[in-house]
């Protein structure tokens, strides 16, 4: 995500943002994905507005607001033939703004149709928006996530059909490149700013090429490879992969030139598109932006510095994007697939011999990604060039590695600090897990750690959502990492113990939360989401332009509070359901709640193809 706060934390710009968003243009967004109007009492029913699988597990949530109460629920087809019930109905308790929550199971409906879950209660009678069961539900969903990944390319870039960032970029915080140019132009902007990371774009890349391994019937070819409309032969998360791939090519262009970062926070002092990008870096406004090199240094150019120790956390992700791309890529292009080869051995030796975290560089603003675990990445490189290459060297190594974090910390605990275990979940343990050369116990040993994991969060999900997860910053990547986890473990292990917080988890981003929007923009079309993405580009060409992005999602109410110049735009359409202890806006000026994030799109892509291929 962008890590807004250094909007906030420079006065200036946040009165630039309110005064931008006070001018802003009313747009209408199409009326079959108007809002519900939010009831300001009595009760709602939340469902999953992509759909339900007809053999999958089917839940509605039901949400009182007030001191009304449910007896019973029934299931309509929408010809008005009862499918399910009356059923009595049991209460789950209250979460956020829901005072009493009521689990709505209509599993048992699995013929392919189209419902209305009802609720009823004594002088109450609810009815949800129209329910989907169909085995294809999901067709589609994960091509319109790289709808979002298109729009937020830098070099070409398909939705305004012209290069942005030409310039890109000079080479800082190096004694020997200082003020030198490379030629980095490329990669994807990480969300509604236009910074550049390694860490989020290696993790987004690795994600797209592992969704196309495990489940390559879920993706279409519609697009060509720079992302303009006509089909190329290529699939199109393979087309995106590629446009990733090729920008950490050029961020790693040799052994001593590791690259972590283009551009800074003095990005945010202007609010402004893509192709006018008027940041001033001290070449003047709208000229070349900073090229960080990993030091294994603390940095930061003016007076706020990280804490980085070392390069591995991001040398492992290039090790395992690379390795993964030439082996995804070794048919098409055999050539591309040997430099990635070489490169992916280079980054894991640069990993070995600095261990420790390379965060990203804070400006003239004290906020990073403050990732401070690096063995996860290791560890998937090593299980990647095992893959690749058979070596049993590295199928050891991972298992070092991964015995060093079984599980990633944030699961089980009720906060963590802004990106400090990234990426969100781990997936080397499933890598190593496919090794033909790992033994049965030590991939009893790698599920063993998953489970752990997903037992910390299931403790916490005692409520009617079933949720567990800390509502900090990206709830919803938090959310996503919950459910691919534990879709994982699954494969891994055929136990169904958290298959129904996993569906829980999707279910949630796709509707079944207390303000039933879905997180993911303008999916599914006919759904309700967000109409005030906190883009530049959302506010001048609309919120569909934002199609397929994952937005951060509900955060703590006292995260919201304590955030310094974040002022709503509009008046709250939610604010019935804003009274809780999380809170989401769908407002251009909520930059904590309502702004799409690069990592957690591409990290949906492997949720949503594992849906349609049918796990
Ligand atoms: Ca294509
Ligand atoms: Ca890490």
């Amino acid at each position: 995500m962008t890590m807004p706060t250094f909007r906030a934390a420079v006065p200036f710009v946040a009165v630039l943002v309110a005064g931008c968003a006070s001018a802003r243009p009313a747009t209408q967004g199409p009326e079959a994905a108007e809002p519900d109007r939010p009831a300001t009492e009595g009760v709602v029913v939340r469902i999953n507005q992509i759909g339900y699988l007809p053999d999958g597990q089917k839940v509605a949530v039901a949400c009182a607001v007030d001191a009304s109460t449910l007896t019973e629920f029934e299931v309509l087809h929408e010809s008005g033939r009862s499918m399910l019930g009356p059923a009595p109905v049991a209460a789950s308790g209250g979460f956020g703004p829901c005072t009493t929550t009521w689990r709505l199971d209509f599993s048992n409906v699995r013929e392919p149709g189209r419902y209305h879950v009802i609720a009823r209660g004594p002088q109450l009678e609810v009815r949800s928006r129209t329910v989907r069961v169909d085995a294809r539900a999901y067709q589609g969903a994960a091509d319109t996530l790289l709808a979002y990944m298109r729009q937020q390319r830098s070099g070409f870039n398909p939705y305004f059909r012209d290069s942005v960032h030409k310039l890109d970029g000079i080479i800082v915080d190096d004694p020997q490149r200082e003020g030198q140019f490379i030629p980095v132009s490329g990669g994807w902007a990480d969300a509604g700013d236009y910074l550049q990371y390694v860490t989020t774009s290696a993790t987004a890349t690795f994600q797209l090429m592992m969704s196309y391994r495990d489940h390559p019937n879920s993706f279409g070819d519609a697009f060509d490879a720079r992302g303009l409309p006509g089909a190329n032969g290529v699939p199109d998360v393979l087309d995106e992969a590629r446009h990733g791939l090729e920008w950490l090519l050029r961020m790693f262009p040799s052994d001593d030139q590791m690259y972590n970062q283009l551009g800074d926070d003095r990005d945010h002092r202007y609010l402004d598109l893509p192709t006018t990008d008027s940041s001033d870096y001290g070449w003047g406004k709208g000229m070349e932006r900073p090229v960080y090199p990993c030091t294994g240094r603390p940095q930061g150019l003016m007076q706020h510095k990280n804490r980085s120790t070392g390069k591995a956390s991001t040398a492992g992700k290039y090790a395992s994007a690379f390795a993964l791309g030439a082996q995804v890529f070794g048919e098409r292009d055999p050539e591309f697939a040997a430099r990635m080869a070489e490169r992916a051995t280079a980054a894991y030796e640069v990993g070995r011999e600095f261990p420790g975290v390379c965060q990203t560089a804070p400006a003239s603003a004290p906020y990073f990604y403050e990732e401070d675990n690096w063995v996860d990445d290791m560890e998937l490189g090593a299980a990647q060039l095992h893959a690749l290459t058979g070596e049993q060297r590295f199928l050891r190594e991972a298992l070092e590695y991964a015995r060093q974090e079984p599980v990633t910390p944030w699961m089980g605990s009720d906060t963590a600090s802004h990106y400090q275990w990234f990426p969100w979940h781990n997936n080397g343990h499933h890598e190593i897990w496919r090794a033909e050369a790992a033994l049965e116990s030590e991939r009893r040993e790698l599920a063993g750690y998953y489970r752990q994991g997903l037992d910390g969060v299931a403790r916490r999900a005692d409520n009617g959502f079933r949720v567990g997860i800390p509502f900090i910053w990206c709830s919803n990547n938090l959310m996503a990492s919950f459910a691919t986890q534990a879709l994982l473990y699954r494969r891994m292990t055929g136990d169904e113990q958290f298959q129904e917080l996993e569906m829980a988890a999707l279910d949630w981003l796709f509707g079944t939360n207390p303000w039933g929007v879905s997180m993911v923009v303008n999916l599914p079309h006919d759904g309700v989401w967000s109409k005030d993405p906190h883009t530049d580009v959302a506010r001048q060409f609309g919120p569909e332009s934002q199609t397929g992005g994952l937005l951060d999602g509900p955060v703590y109410r006292s995260i919201f509070e304590s955030l310094r110049g974040i002022h709503l735009s509009d008046p709250d359409e939610y604010a019935a359901f804003n009274t809780g202890f999380i809170v989401y806006h769908d407002d251009f000026g909520d930059y904590s709640t309502n702004e799409p994030i690069m990592d957690g799109t591409a990290n949906m892509a492997y949720l949503l193809s594992a849906m349609f291929s049918g796990r």
